[in-house]
């Protein structure tokens, strides 16, 4: 890829622009309900993309994912650094400092990270830290410099997310398992969903969850893992039917662990832009009471992200 200059970026090829004018939900979001995953990019003028990125996204900037929050009915954003940006924060962390206290961070760091650095991220609203395991994403970090960076947040209190393919789940479990902090696995841990949802792959991934009280969930994205893709059934705003069963089995199995965010501006999709107000009326088909609902979009994303917000926090 050549070098960017700011001002000049050009698009992916076949790269999809996000959905301009979604839908309102039929889902009503319990009050200060929390989008925990989201991203802003750039405005690349702004905010260049890294040169190492491995796509060029289109603009989205802060102002847009506010003004999405509120047409959904969020009442928060946590906002996850993401690759095209590399370990330049600085649109997530504008982003964080304008938002009135409503959105929090999740940043990219690299081992020269130093801990004046560290304070002012944490200042700036920062609460954990994105390791990134997907091949077409990043090119390799090794463990060691990840270990080292989850032992320097560990003290603030912050969490580390990972992202990762299934397939690769058995050769990362030594690793995830020692990471000292909780653990925050980005998109159910991308199963396969034209495989049973009892087989050997996805109980894998049940089994890290049940066996280390430290690693959560976010039960997003099922327009990236759907096979069935998101035409209603009958009518019916039930999009991405063949991810429900595994969604709502984390969901049920792990209530207090589990995190939902829209993705937006849902970066590397091939076939088709989901309509964000779609995605929410997924939502209660995977947390099927008000009280998982309660759980998913407000308690467990408060826990993790507003500490100070929550009773004894
Ligand atoms: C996501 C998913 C993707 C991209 C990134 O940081 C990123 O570039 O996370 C993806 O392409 O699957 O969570 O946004």
């Amino acid at each position: 890829m050549s070098q960017p200059t700011p001002g000049n970026f050009t698009k992916t090829a076949g790269w999809l622009d996000w959905y301009d004018g979604p839908s309102k939900p039929r889902f009503e979001l319990p009050p200060g309900s929390v989008d925990a995953h989201c991203h802003v990019f750039g405005p690349g003028a702004e905010f260049p993309y890294a040169p190492e990125r491995k796509y060029t996204p289109c603009d989205a900037s802060k102002a847009q994912l506010f003004a999405l929050r509120d047409h959904l009915g969020f009442a928060r954003n946590v906002i996850v650094q993401a690759t095209c940006h590399g370990s330049d924060n600085r649109a997530m962390i504008d982003a964080c400092r304008t938002s009135a206290g409503r959105a929090r961070g999740v940043a990219t760091l690299r081992r020269t990270v130093t801990d004046d650095d560290l304070r002012q991220l944490n200042a700036a609203g920062v609460r954990g830290v994105r390791f990134n395991f997907v091949r077409r994403l990043v090119d390799f970090t090794p463990k060691d410099e990840l270990m080292d960076i989850a032992h320097r947040i560990a003290p603030l209190g912050w969490h580390v997310v990972v992202y990762f393919e299934a397939a690769d789940l058995p050769e990362l479990w030594d690793f995830f398992t020692t990471l000292p902090t909780t653990v925050v696995v980005d998109h159910i841990g991308r199963p396969d969903v034209s495989k049973p949802v009892d087989g050997p792959e996805f109980e894998l991934f049940v089994k890290l969850l049940r066996e280390h009280a430290n690693v959560w969930s976010k039960v997003s994205c099922p327009e990236r893992l759907s096979v069935a893709g998101p035409k209603a059934l009958d009518g019916e705003r039930a999009p991405y039917r063949d991810v429900v069963p595994f969604a709502r089995r984390i969901v049920e199995t792990f209530p207090d662990r589990v995190l939902w965010g829209t993705d937006w501006p849902h970066p590397n999709l091939k076939d088709h832009m989901p309509d964000d107000g779609l995605l929410v009326d997924f939502i209660p088909h995977i947390a099927t009471t008000p009280e998982l609902q309660r759980k998913l979009l407000v308690d467990n994303p408060m826990r993790l992200y507003w500490p100070e917000e929550c009773k004894g926090g």
